[in-house]
């Protein structure tokens, strides 16, 4: 068995202070680094957009941040612009130790969003990290970071899909919790066979 530690989204527009501030996204920073020699493989996850990308609000005439729309691919919630590519907004928290073996970035196609490490939002484009991870032999891994009810929860429920055992370590996430979302994410992953603590 070898493991990895799925660290999700710690970028500074995703804590206190960015452009899509989850409530102290900031304060699981020190405990995800102590977690990470314990671990085969420490994999990192950037959400990665171009400006005036689909997912945005402002890409839509006439919408606002945190409202639906429908996309090809199905219903999409609109975001505030978050994650540019090579801005701040879009690095790493600066006391996040990004030492491990792998960064792997999504939402970088303009139309499409990304939540899921493994396929974006159309649920068939893969970003190659089953193929990583299998090619490693990695059947376990633990899941980690921002936000819970978004990217963590569409990645979780995406690695039990393609058969990993999977752990979702609350402590060291936080979500955005909007119109329910934390709890819909929840009962996801319970369903999806991913085990929560
Ligand atoms: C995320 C919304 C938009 C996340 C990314 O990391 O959970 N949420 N982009
Ligand atoms: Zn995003």
């Amino acid at each position: 068995m070898s493991n990895a530690l799925i660290v999700i989204d710690v970028q500074n527009d995703f804590c206190p202070g960015g452009a899509l501030a989850v409530a102290q996204g900031d304060q699981i920073v020190s405990g995800i680094n102590a977690m990470m020699a314990d671990f085969d493989a420490v994999i990192l996850t950037q959400d990665w957009h171009p400006s005036g990308h689909s997912s945005f609000a402002s890409s839509h005439q006439g919408k606002s941040p945190f409202e639906m729309t429908e996309m090809p691919y199905g219903p999409q919630v609109l975001w505030p612009d978050h994650c540019i590519q090579g801005t701040k907004g879009a690095a790493f928290h600066p006391g996040l130790d990004t030492s491990g073996d792998m960064i792997i970035r999504k939402g970088f196609r303009a139309g499409i969003d990304s939540y899921s490490a493994f396929f974006e939002n159309d649920q068939v484009t893969p970003t190659g990290l089953e193929g990583y991870l299998k090619t490693r032999g990695i059947t376990d891994l633990v899941m980690v970071g921002l936000a819970l009810d978004f990217c963590v929860h569409f990645s979780a429920v995406d690695a039990a899909r393609l058969g990993f055992q999977v752990t979702v370590d609350r402590l060291h996430c936080r979500a955005i919790d909007m119109d329910g979302s934390l709890v819909a994410a929840e009962t996801a992953m319970q369903n999806a066979g991913v085990r929560l603590t």
